[in-house]
């Protein structure tokens, strides 16, 4: 039954929430600990059809300059007036009516990305098939926190190992850094291992940095600032580790400029730090011409932002293994039915359904939701 003609859909309505979510365990960066998430949902309602979003911001603007609150606003009090009531014929024309606001890219994501999930709905398709995705399955990797022991740390690789994960990610701050990573060496020579700095040092630590090259590491993500493409560009003339870029890459503009400047030599592309799935297939795009390998990288999502990974993830450019990695890391029940799974090959399984093939469990949300407000024409 066709439901829609092609230029039909529009959000007719939208509602913001924020749910609570405890995690099963701490996650440390060099800018903090975290026990528990706040995370505000999109959902965009047109003609009985439903599409989710998630924002992935923080709490705190530690990360980036938006919190969760900002986003509330910036959603309530400028994006639902500029989304609701108008038509489009491709999701990616979405992006299109964000482009005068400048920032606060997670929030515009949010919605925009509730928009490709209800196209794709509407239209009875895979998400990853509107997004043009070719890939049936996804590798990951993992994200490891900082712990309390290096022992500690050395459990949790083993057991990720173990369960199949195909890279390792460890965050790294000034002194838990050249010692842990030897340790980890000492015991797994061969396996494919990342850092991620997020932004803990400056170009005074050129020396510790240099000295990272002795590890083989996969790469080195994001040691400098978190605006920066310039620091970067001079480090990376001087050491033979790959850098990763995380925190600048907010747009298509500042990953070209990065890819000129050989500030890196990957990118990791998370879909609300650059605005959401048209921004992030452009730089896709982009990357994949110019030869630079992208993966998809994580904000502790709940299954929503995470089944939205896994259809960006699909796209051919992304030839390394994401921080795209099972519900069960993260949360003792997810939103999502079924939980994202990874087999013991370190895939996910790209579901051949309509939608993300993820269904939002709407009275367990319903049961933690802490707020939330609907807006309409
Ligand atoms: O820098 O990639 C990062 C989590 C929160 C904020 C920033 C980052 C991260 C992660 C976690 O590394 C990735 C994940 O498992 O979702
Ligand atoms: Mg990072």
């Amino acid at each position: 039954m066709i439901l829609f003609q092609e230029n039909d859909i529009k959000i007719e309505r939208l509602e913001i929430r924020e749910i609570n979510l405890p995690l099963v365990h701490f996650f440390e960066t060099s800018f903090g600990r975290i026990e528990r998430r706040r995370i505000l949902l999109t959902k965009v309602f047109c003609d009985g059809a439903v599409g989710y979003g998630e924002c992935t911001t923080g709490e705190a603007p530690l990360f980036s300059h938006e919190t969760i609150d900002t986003a509330w606003i910036i959603i309530k009090g400028i994006l639902s007036p500029i989304a609701i009531g108008r038509d489009w014929t491709s999701p990616s024309e979405i992006g299109q009516w964000f482009k005068p606001i400048r920032g606060h890219q997670m929030a515009r994501a949010s919605v925009e990305n509730a928009c490709w999930d209800l196209t794709a709905r509407v239209k009875n398709i895979p998400l990853y098939e509107l997004l043009d995705g070719t890939l049936k399955e996804i590798p990951c990797g993992v994200s490891i926190g900082i712990q309390d022991t290096p022992e500690q740390l050395l459990g949790k690789i083993r057991t990720e190992i173990e369960a199949g994960y195909r890279r390792i990610k460890i965050k790294i701050k000034p002194g838990w850094d050249f010692d842990i990573i030897k340790q980890i060496r000492q015991h797994y020579p061969d396996i494919l291992l990342s850092v991620d700095a997020n932004s803990a040092y400056t170009l005074a630590d050129i020396n510790l940095l240099k000295s990272f090259d002795k590890f083989n590491l996969l790469m080195i993500e994001q040691p400098l600032g978190y605006d920066d493409i310039i620091d970067h560009s001079y480090l990376q003339k001087k050491i033979t580790t790959a850098i990763c870029l995380d925190e600048p890459i907010t747009s298509l503009d500042k990953a070209r400029k990065a890819i000129e400047m050989k500030s890196c030599r990957i990118i990791n592309i998370k879909l609300g730090r650059v605005s959401g799935f048209s921004e992030a297939v452009k730089i896709h795009n982009y990357c994949y011409e110019h030869n630079i390998p992208v993966w998809c990288g994580g904000m502790l999502e709940s299954g929503i932002g995470r089944s939205h990974n896994i259809a960006l993830s699909t796209l051919p450019g992304f030839s390394l293994p994401g921080d795209v990695s099972a519900s069960k890391r993260y949360f003792k029940e997810d939103i999502i039915e079924p939980p994202v799974t990874v087999n013991n090959e370190g895939f996910i399984n790209v579901p051949q359904v309509t939608g993300t093939g993820y269904e939002p469990k709407e009275d367990y949300i319903e049961r933690i939701t802490v707020r939330k407000e609907v807006f309409s024409v």
